[in-house]
């Protein structure tokens, strides 16, 4: 398993990334706190300077893990579920343009927020839909190489898949061998009734994990069962990315390196 951590580059927004410094400030911290990996989290696609991303991995030798879009939702209310076909329509671009960018970076993207909610009004017909749209989005990523990290959140944040049973059902739906599941812990510590069991159970569909704790506190510092939750997660040989998505609590140096003291703990 290889260890990562969150970086926003949208100021405006107080969430759930261990930095929000620049990247020529994050990127050399990250490396040096021991990661290795950062996950992104842009305003949108043009907020990557390509060429400078890479060249600071390079120097700082370290990876880049996934590219998230959870912005589209957060900074301009684009969801693949909404009622509004224009709605729809702009967040399928705004995937899609992070998509061009991850192909020429290599790395996967993250659909988390960005699937939005269907209510119980005709809920079988709306599921069809969100999963023609995501059927769709995977082939366009496909076309690039790219894969998609499909997350299921809890429900106060979204109302399409919740736990790691419901994504795997809508991937299953999909048909597309290009779309994983993103198991976060913090939504899991909300959703799941046994998180080891869950990803048991979802076992050949993880593709990535959000290493993080209850109240999205980093790794050690709540009440989920991360030890049990890592173990299973050895038993059904995973080996991507533990990504730390968490709050920079109390400041962004010590919820790294709390993340990284876990990880050793426990991952290695
Ligand atoms: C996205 O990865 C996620 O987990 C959301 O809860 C962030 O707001
Ligand atoms: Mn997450």
């Amino acid at each position: 398993m290889k260890s990562s951590v969150t970086i926003s580059l949208v100021e405006a927004i107080k969430g759930c990334w261990v930095f929000k410094e620049d990247l020529s400030i994050s990127i050399p911290m990250a490396k040096e706190i021991g990661f290795d990996a950062v996950e992104l989290f842009p305003g949108s696609a043009d907020d990557i300077d390509s060429e400078l991303l890479r060249r600071l991995l390079a120097e700082n030798q370290i990876e880049l893990s996934a590219i998230a879009t959870g912005a589209g939702e957060v900074l301009y209310g684009f969801t693949l579920a909404s009622e509004d076909l224009t709605v729809r329509v702009n967040a399928v671009n705004f995937i899609e343009r992070i998509i061009d960018v991850a192909s020429s970076l290599g790395v996967p993207v993250i659909i988390g927020s960005m699937q939005g909610y269907i209510g119980k009004d005709n809920r079988r017909q709306k599921l069809a839909e969100f999963v023609s749209i995501l059927g769709k989005l995977a082939q366009y990523a496909a076309d690039r190489n790219v894969g998609i990290l499909f997350e299921p959140l809890n429900r106060r944040q979204a109302g399409i898949a919740n736990t790691l049973a419901d994504g795997v059902e809508i991937i299953k739906a999909t048909g597309a061998s290009n779309i994983k599941l993103l198991a976060d812990f913090f939504h899991m510590g909300i959703e799941e009734e046994n998180i080891a069991r869950s990803i048991k159970n979802a076992a050949e569909y993880i593709g990535y994990v959000h290493f993080v704790d209850s109240y999205r506190k980093p790794a050690g510092t709540g009440h989920i069962d991360i030890k049990s939750a890592v173990e299973a997660l050895k038993e059904i040989g995973y080996d991507g990315f533990l990504s730390a998505e968490a709050l920079p609590f109390p400041d962004s140096r010590a919820a790294a390196q709390q993340t990284i003291k876990m990880f050793r703990l426990l991952c290695k």
